[in-house]
């Protein structure tokens, strides 16, 4: 676009929505432009601030007019590069979108704008007596927009399934200006294909979403939180098993010791157990009273005898529950700091185990001098290996070198038939790679799809996969 194309643009922009929601100043772009990846420089043309669907079919109708692409953003806390804007688009950003619309007790179900932060969902949950079981570290800035739009896990999946399980009802524009109201908030609804399931997970690359229905659940009886120290991963896995078997587990995440120490320095927080092990397991359970807990209590006591758990520390109250889940939820932000290339594969849970020994070999004679952080949801077979980059490497020269290990990586999680983006999605970072994950026919498939709902390739281009 020439310069005389962009003013024309930002014009009508800046009349439909106002100087104060059409920003172009550089602070503003350099924020909104990017998520949490730290690969490449933001460079959008404006970020606009819609309160309305219909605000959002007059942006996507501008963006159409001219040829311009636009870059659905939320609460900007992916790790996928799917909401980066680095090639002078239009942010079309939700935040001021962020209403909860209705509380239905009966449905169990929540209505709410896109840009509603998680953690206001959560609460609104609450005040019905109800709970929004989808969770994660980012929850206080998260959107239910984008944790749509990105299927978003978090810590647990286990027991509750992925941000999938519990959308019943989809508001999107699509790349037409188009509005699609999808199933209604309905629990049966057998009338042909179910688009809602194509948007949620789409990165962006469809339609903008801009208004969702939640489902809800009671909350649990009772929880209870340890963190156990372990002494390898054939170990963590036989524990998964058997705890299984005899109790109702929210979540079964675990980290290495060297995950663990960065915490600890960053945090000035006491070591959870005085033996240091090579792995640790947080786990919460579900319990219906003192009776149940001490089942579980028990299976670890007699793990420990076994030796196959080395020590174990459990929460007494809410204060120590929360100061446990502190040591995993922190890892993520604290290794940030060693711009960390990231990996977020899975496999299927019984998998696991050869899988990691698998990549153990490789990441042990490709990265012999990078130090290796392990952690993630292991009772989900996903987890997060993050290479931290030696400071005294420039971040090009360190990602280069990652790239050609990934190849490597990813054939051996797609000989494990695994998934080299469990969680964060494709975006721009894991574009190159979507084949390790899917056949040719999948691609193209998912090409022409995008074609049908975004014929003028307005929608989040250059995301998940490339259109040639
Ligand atoms: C987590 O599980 C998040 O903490 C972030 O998914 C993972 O930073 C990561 O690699
Ligand atoms: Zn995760």
């Amino acid at each position: 676009m020439g310069n005389g194309q962009i003013a024309s643009l930002l014009n009508a922009l800046a009349s439909l929505l106002g100087d104060s929601r059409c920003l172009t100043d550089e602070a503003s772009k350099h924020h909104f432009g990017r998520d949490w990846t730290r690969f490449c420089e933001p460079d959008p043309v404006a970020i606009l601030f819609p309160e309305s669907i219909t605000e959002v079919q007059q942006i996507i109708a501008l963006a159409r007019r001219f040829e311009v692409p636009v870059v659905p953003s939320g609460g900007r806390t992916g790790l996928s590069g799917g909401a980066m804007a680095a090639q002078g688009e239009l942010v079309l950003s939700l935040e001021r979108m962020n209403r909860i619309l209705a509380s239905d007790t009966a449905s169990k179900s929540i209505t709410c704008q896109a840009g509603a932060v998680t953690a206001a969902v959560q609460e609104a949950a609450k005040q019905m007596g109800l709970m929004y079981p989808v969770d994660f570290a980012s929850s206080g800035s998260s959107q239910i927009g984008g944790n749509i739009a990105t299927n978003a896990g978090g810590i647990q999946v286990i027991r509750y399934g992925m941000t999938r399980n519990w959308v019943s009802g989809l508001k999107v524009v699509t790349g037409t200006g188009e509005l699609l109201d999808l199933n209604k908030g309905l629990m049966k609804n057998n009338t042909g294909l179910d688009l809602r399931h194509l948007m949620i997970g789409s990165e962006g690359i469809l339609g903008v979403i801009v208004e969702a229905t939640l489902q809800l659940c009671s909350p649990p009886q009772d929880t209870g939180v340890a963190v156990l120290g372990m002494p390898s991963m054939p170990a963590i896995m036989s524990l998964l098993e058997r705890l299984q078997a005899h109790s109702t587990l929210l979540a079964f995440e675990f980290f290495s010791d060297l995950a663990l120490e960065k915490v600890i320095n960053r945090h000035g927080v006491e070591r959870p157990l005085t033996t240091a092990c090579p792995f640790y397991v947080l786990l919460e359970y579900e319990h219906s009273g003192p009776e149940a807990e001490a089942v579980l209590l028990e299976l670890i006591e007699s793990a420990i005898d076994a030796g196959t758990v080395v020590d174990a520390v459990c929460s007494q109250n809410m204060a120590q529950a929360r100061a446990l889940w502190r040591l995993r939820e922190d890892i993520s932000e604290t290794i940030a700091e060693w711009t960390p290339y990231k990996n977020d594969i899975s496999t299927s849970v019984s998998g696991v185990p050869s899988l990691i020994e698998r990549i153990e070999v490789i990441v042990g004679q490709r990265y012999p001098h990078f130090e290796v952080v392990w952690y993630g949801h292991i009772g989900d077979g996903n987890l997060h290996l993050n290479i931290l980059k030696p400071d005294s490497m420039a971040v090009d020269e360190f990602q280069r070198h990652c790239k050609i290990v990934s190849a490597e990586l990813f054939q051996v999680v797609k000989d494990s038939g695994g998934s080299i983006s469990a969680e964060h999605g494709v975006g721009l970072l894991k574009k190159e790679f979507l084949h390790y994950s899917r056949s040719a026919e999948e691609i193209a498939l998912m090409r022409a799809i995008k074609r049908l709902f975004d014929p003028d390739l307005i929608l989040n281009p250059g995301k998940v996969f490339d259109l040639h």
